[in-house]
Protein backbone atom coordinates (compact mmCIF):
# COMPACT_ATOMS: atom_id res chain seq x y z
CA UNK A 1 0.00 0.00 0.00
CA UNK A 2 1.24 3.41 -0.77
CA UNK A 3 0.13 6.40 1.03
CA UNK A 4 1.04 9.95 0.09
CA UNK A 5 -0.26 13.47 0.57
CA UNK A 6 -0.52 16.09 -2.01
CA UNK A 7 -1.75 20.47 -1.90
CA UNK A 8 -4.55 20.80 -4.12
CA UNK A 9 -8.02 20.49 -4.90
CA UNK A 10 -9.10 17.08 -4.92
CA UNK A 11 -12.28 17.80 -7.93
CA UNK A 12 -8.75 17.73 -10.28
CA UNK A 13 -7.65 14.39 -8.68
CA UNK A 14 -7.45 11.54 -10.90
CA UNK A 15 -7.61 8.35 -8.92
CA UNK A 16 -10.79 5.70 -9.04
CA UNK A 17 -12.56 7.07 -6.37
CA UNK A 18 -12.58 10.18 -4.47
CA UNK A 19 -14.34 10.63 -1.19
CA UNK A 20 -16.82 13.75 -0.05
CA UNK A 21 -17.03 15.45 2.87
CA UNK A 22 -20.56 15.42 2.94
CA UNK A 23 -23.42 16.18 5.93
CA UNK A 24 -26.58 13.77 6.53
CA UNK A 25 -29.08 15.18 3.75
CA UNK A 26 -26.29 14.58 0.88
CA UNK A 27 -27.68 17.70 -0.71
CA UNK A 28 -24.43 19.30 -0.88
CA UNK A 29 -23.37 22.33 1.31
CA UNK A 30 -20.00 24.49 1.23
CA UNK A 31 -16.32 23.44 1.44
CA UNK A 32 -15.39 20.39 -0.50
CA UNK A 33 -18.87 19.18 -0.73
CA UNK A 34 -19.67 22.67 -2.47
CA UNK A 35 -16.62 22.40 -4.70
CA UNK A 36 -17.25 18.36 -5.85
CA UNK A 37 -20.73 19.01 -6.52
CA UNK A 38 -20.13 22.07 -8.64
CA UNK A 39 -17.30 20.36 -10.75
CA UNK A 40 -19.38 16.93 -11.02
CA UNK A 41 -22.09 18.72 -12.23
CA UNK A 42 -25.67 17.62 -11.72
CA UNK A 43 -25.32 13.65 -11.96
CA UNK A 44 -23.91 13.10 -8.50
CA UNK A 45 -26.77 15.40 -6.70
CA UNK A 46 -29.52 13.24 -8.91
CA UNK A 47 -27.82 10.20 -7.70
CA UNK A 48 -27.64 11.32 -3.98
CA UNK A 49 -31.00 12.41 -3.98
CA UNK A 50 -31.94 8.88 -4.84
CA UNK A 51 -29.57 7.84 -1.83
CA UNK A 52 -31.07 10.11 -0.12
CA UNK A 53 -35.26 8.42 -0.97
CA UNK A 54 -34.24 5.20 -0.53
CA UNK A 55 -32.33 5.53 2.62
CA UNK A 56 -33.07 9.00 4.11
CA UNK A 57 -29.67 10.44 3.81
CA UNK A 58 -26.33 9.18 5.21
CA UNK A 59 -25.63 9.05 9.32
CA UNK A 60 -22.27 10.79 10.71
CA UNK A 61 -19.42 7.76 10.13
CA UNK A 62 -21.12 6.15 7.58
CA UNK A 63 -20.37 6.13 3.69
CA UNK A 64 -22.64 6.17 0.16
CA UNK A 65 -21.19 5.83 -3.21
CA UNK A 66 -22.29 7.62 -6.63
CA UNK A 67 -20.44 7.96 -10.27
CA UNK A 68 -17.75 10.75 -10.67
CA UNK A 69 -19.66 12.34 -13.30
CA UNK A 70 -18.06 15.16 -15.08
CA UNK A 71 -15.23 14.41 -12.52
CA UNK A 72 -11.69 12.36 -13.62
CA UNK A 73 -12.80 9.71 -10.68
CA UNK A 74 -14.86 7.24 -11.93
CA UNK A 75 -16.53 7.49 -8.00
CA UNK A 76 -17.48 9.31 -5.23
CA UNK A 77 -17.60 8.24 -1.81
CA UNK A 78 -19.80 10.81 -0.08
CA UNK A 79 -19.40 9.93 3.65
CA UNK A 80 -20.32 12.21 7.06
CA UNK A 81 -17.69 13.67 9.77
CA UNK A 82 -18.27 14.19 12.82
CA UNK A 83 -19.02 17.65 14.07
CA UNK A 84 -16.23 18.44 17.03
CA UNK A 85 -17.98 19.55 20.13
CA UNK A 86 -15.18 19.16 22.91
CA UNK A 87 -14.26 15.63 22.40
CA UNK A 88 -16.31 13.76 24.44
CA UNK A 89 -19.32 12.99 22.34
CA UNK A 90 -17.78 10.00 20.52
CA UNK A 91 -16.32 12.55 17.48
CA UNK A 92 -12.79 10.67 17.00
CA UNK A 93 -14.82 6.91 17.06
CA UNK A 94 -17.46 8.46 14.13
CA UNK A 95 -14.48 9.95 12.06
CA UNK A 96 -12.83 6.65 11.85
CA UNK A 97 -15.72 4.92 10.86
CA UNK A 98 -15.80 7.38 7.81
CA UNK A 99 -12.26 6.43 6.75
CA UNK A 100 -12.89 2.85 7.39
CA UNK A 101 -15.95 2.42 5.77
CA UNK A 102 -14.96 4.37 2.46
CA UNK A 103 -12.11 2.08 2.61
CA UNK A 104 -14.63 -1.18 2.36
CA UNK A 105 -16.96 0.56 0.15
CA UNK A 106 -13.99 1.55 -2.60
CA UNK A 107 -12.75 -2.15 -1.81
CA UNK A 108 -16.10 -3.75 -2.93
CA UNK A 109 -16.19 -1.59 -6.36
CA UNK A 110 -12.77 -2.86 -7.67
CA UNK A 111 -10.62 0.67 -6.79
CA UNK A 112 -7.17 0.65 -6.79
CA UNK A 113 -6.48 4.36 -5.95
CA UNK A 114 -8.46 6.44 -3.63
CA UNK A 115 -7.76 10.11 -2.44
CA UNK A 116 -9.52 12.01 0.94
CA UNK A 117 -9.91 15.43 1.64
CA UNK A 118 -9.01 16.24 5.55
CA UNK A 119 -12.78 15.36 6.40
CA UNK A 120 -14.25 17.28 9.31
CA UNK A 121 -11.22 19.94 9.33
CA UNK A 122 -13.25 22.59 7.85
CA UNK A 123 -16.82 23.47 8.90
CA UNK A 124 -17.42 21.03 11.73
CA UNK A 125 -14.10 22.08 13.27
CA UNK A 126 -12.31 18.81 14.48
CA UNK A 127 -8.74 19.60 15.50
CA UNK A 128 -6.26 18.89 12.16
CA UNK A 129 -3.84 17.29 13.99
CA UNK A 130 -5.87 14.86 15.75
CA UNK A 131 -7.97 14.03 12.33
CA UNK A 132 -4.89 13.44 10.85
CA UNK A 133 -3.78 11.09 13.12
CA UNK A 134 -7.05 9.32 12.94
CA UNK A 135 -7.27 9.22 9.13
CA UNK A 136 -3.22 7.98 8.98
CA UNK A 137 -3.78 4.94 11.68
CA UNK A 138 -6.90 3.99 10.11
CA UNK A 139 -5.88 3.69 6.86
CA UNK A 140 -2.81 2.02 8.14
CA UNK A 141 -5.03 -0.52 9.93
CA UNK A 142 -7.12 -1.45 6.53
CA UNK A 143 -4.14 -1.87 3.78
CA UNK A 144 -7.12 -3.09 1.37
CA UNK A 145 -6.58 -0.31 -1.43
CA UNK A 146 -2.98 -0.42 -3.62
CA UNK A 147 -2.86 3.97 -3.08
CA UNK A 148 -4.00 6.20 -1.00
CA UNK A 149 -3.77 10.08 -1.29
CA UNK A 150 -4.88 12.90 1.10
CA UNK A 151 -5.25 15.82 -0.63
CA UNK A 152 -5.15 18.73 1.73
CA UNK A 153 -6.23 21.81 1.06
CA UNK A 154 -4.96 24.47 3.39
CA UNK A 155 -0.96 25.02 4.31
CA UNK A 156 -1.59 23.87 7.72
CA UNK A 157 -3.04 20.58 6.71
CA UNK A 158 -0.39 19.83 4.16
CA UNK A 159 2.62 20.70 7.03
CA UNK A 160 0.34 18.31 9.21
CA UNK A 161 0.21 15.37 7.45
CA UNK A 162 3.80 15.60 5.46
CA UNK A 163 4.97 15.36 9.28
CA UNK A 164 2.98 12.75 9.77
CA UNK A 165 3.67 10.53 6.78
CA UNK A 166 7.61 11.49 7.02
CA UNK A 167 7.16 9.38 10.42
CA UNK A 168 5.44 6.77 9.21
CA UNK A 169 7.69 6.05 6.77
CA UNK A 170 10.95 6.07 8.99
CA UNK A 171 9.25 4.22 11.39
N1 LIG B 1 -10.36 20.12 -2.29
C1 LIG B 1 -9.83 19.52 -1.19
N2 LIG B 1 -10.07 19.93 0.09
C2 LIG B 1 -10.88 20.99 0.24
C3 LIG B 1 -11.49 21.67 -0.85
C4 LIG B 1 -11.20 21.18 -2.16
N3 LIG B 1 -11.72 21.73 -3.26
N4 LIG B 1 -12.25 22.68 -0.33
C5 LIG B 1 -12.12 22.65 1.00
N5 LIG B 1 -11.28 21.64 1.36
P1 LIG B 1 -15.18 21.11 4.83
P2 LIG B 1 -16.19 19.39 6.98
C6 LIG B 1 -10.84 21.19 2.68
O1 LIG B 1 -15.64 22.34 5.51
O2 LIG B 1 -15.37 20.10 7.99
C7 LIG B 1 -20.05 21.17 3.98
O3 LIG B 1 -20.92 22.25 3.94
C8 LIG B 1 -10.88 22.17 3.85
O4 LIG B 1 -9.71 22.99 3.87
O5 LIG B 1 -15.37 21.01 3.37
O6 LIG B 1 -16.20 17.89 7.00
C9 LIG B 1 -20.76 19.84 4.07
O7 LIG B 1 -21.97 19.85 3.31
C10 LIG B 1 -10.90 21.23 5.05
O8 LIG B 1 -9.58 20.88 5.43
O9 LIG B 1 -15.87 19.79 5.46
C11 LIG B 1 -21.01 19.69 5.53
O10 LIG B 1 -22.16 20.40 5.93
C12 LIG B 1 -11.58 19.96 4.51
O11 LIG B 1 -11.70 20.14 3.09
C13 LIG B 1 -19.78 20.33 6.17
O12 LIG B 1 -19.28 21.23 5.20
C14 LIG B 1 -12.95 19.72 5.10
O13 LIG B 1 -13.65 20.95 5.20
C15 LIG B 1 -18.73 19.30 6.44
O14 LIG B 1 -17.68 19.90 7.15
Amino acid sequence: MKIRCVQGDITKVTADIIVNAANTSLLGGGGVDGAIHKAGGKTILEECIKIRNKQGGCKTGEAVITTGGLLPAKYVIHTVGSVWNGGSNNEEELLKNCYSNSLKLAKEHNAKSIAFPNISTGIYKFPKEKAALIAVNTIKENPIIDEVIFVCYDDENYGVYKKLLYMFVMI
